[in-house]
């Protein structure tokens, strides 16, 4: 039985498209007959996480709780995707020391100014006009990873971008050439 999990843990800023990665990647491993589940930080955020908030030990723990859900699932056999900002690279790094040997780690790359120009939820508007604090990219940090299994670069505002199903399809190539599909 082939069915060794991992966890894809995806993580760049809001708006960089991390949640229809996510979604999409499921969708292609579905399509291959793998068992995938999605746990997102966002969706997450209204059920398991709803008592936590934005400051950075409230983020250290929202990110423990769901490292510690996807190692659940990866024990399981699932692949699951993670797809949190997860600002802190303490807080990635905790949740890779949980599974070593089974984390990858996907960096969707994109520039603030092309996420604050899509803005699709208008929360970086809020976070200029100072009505959201300490919103990450504006007045809080983000630190790239220093080392990723996947690094997705979007640095063009047009032609060159790369569709959610070429993204999804750079780590489904990832995930073949290390065996686990
Ligand atoms: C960052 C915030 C904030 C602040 C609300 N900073 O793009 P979204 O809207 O739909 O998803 C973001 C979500 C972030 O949740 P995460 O669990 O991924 O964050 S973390 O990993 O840092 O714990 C964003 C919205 O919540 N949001 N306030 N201050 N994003």
């Amino acid at each position: 039985l082939n069915q060794q999990g991992c966890i894809v843990w995806i993580t760049g800023l809001s708006g960089s498209g991390k949640s229809t990665l996510a979604c999409s990647l499921g969708r292609q491993l579905h399509s291959r007959g793998k068992l995938s589940y999605v746990l997102d930080g966002d969706n997450l955020r209204h059920g398991l996480n709803k008592n936590l908030g934005f400051a950075p030990e409230d983020r250290a723990e929202n990110i423990r709780r769901v490292g510690e859900v996807a190692k659940l699932f990866a024990d399981a056999g699932l692949i699951c995707i993670a797809s949190l900002i997860s600002p802190y690279r303490k807080d990635r790094d905790a949740c890779r020391a949980l599974l070593p040997e089974n984390f990858i780690e996907v960096f969707l790359n994109m520039p603030l100014e092309l996420c604050e120009g899509r803005d699709p939820k208008g929360l970086y508007k809020l976070a200029r006009a100072g009505k959201i604090k300490g919103f990450t990219g504006i007045d809080d940090p983000y630190e790239p990873p220093l080392k990723c299994e996947v690094c997705i670069e979007i640095q063009e505002k047009d032609g060159n971008c790369p569709t959610p199903n070429e993204m999804a399809g750079q780590v489904v190539t990832y995930l073949e050439d290390k065996g686990y599909l």
